[in-house]
């Protein structure tokens, strides 16, 4: 089982911007072991290191149904942005709530693999908005920040009545 918990908006621990994983870090392994755990759970396609309380510049994703093809991004960064694409987000951070977000169509990213060996590919359709999203966890940046004001106010109050009345229940 899991021990780790996922934050939930509006936790200001999300908004912390994640620092760079040095290689070697010998927690590295358990602590990807203890977020798959956490992901598959829940379920979610992705999870960002941020989200677990360790600010640290890392995620994972796994879109497949068998929850066997997971992979691991450290040290991320996006090298070419190409075309426009509106689609219907959600977070684990950010409970029950979906909008439609705008994100880049195919991205070009650079990351390290778990023995801090540099990496390149393109992604695109579900696998580059994933990436986008949770390349934003890092620099402490939620889905809601790219929707009104108005609607992000609304998730808050939502999510604030919710804990609350789970809370006295
Ligand atoms: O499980 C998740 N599904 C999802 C759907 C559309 C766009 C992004 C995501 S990521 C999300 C898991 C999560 O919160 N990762 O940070
Ligand atoms: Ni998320």
């Amino acid at each position: 089982m899991s021990t780790l918990t996922i934050l939930e908006f509006p936790d200001e621990r999300l908004r912390h911007c994640a620092e760079p994983v040095s290689f070697p870090d010998d927690r590295l392994e358990n602590l990807i072991a203890d977020m798959a755990v956490a992901m598959y759970a829940a379920p979610g396609i992705g999870l960002a290191a941020t989200q677990v309380n360790r600010p640290l510049r890392l995620f994972i994703m796994d879109l497949s149904k068998e929850q066997n093809q997971l992979q691991v991004f450290v040290n991320p960064e996006i090298l070419e942005n190409q075309g426009v694409t509106s689609s219907e987000e959600g977070c684990l951070s950010v409970p029950g709530m979906y909008e439609t977000v705008e994100r880049s169509e195919e991205i070009l990213l650079s990351w390290c693999n778990q023995q801090g060996e540099r990496q390149q590919q393109r992604f695109e359709g579900l696998e580059a908005i994933c990436i986008q999203h949770e390349l934003d966890h890092l620099d402490g940046k939620l889905f809601v920040d790219h929707i009104s004001r108005l609607k992000r106010d609304r998730i808050r109050k939502k999510l604030l009545k919710l804990k609350t009345q789970s809370e006295v229940a």
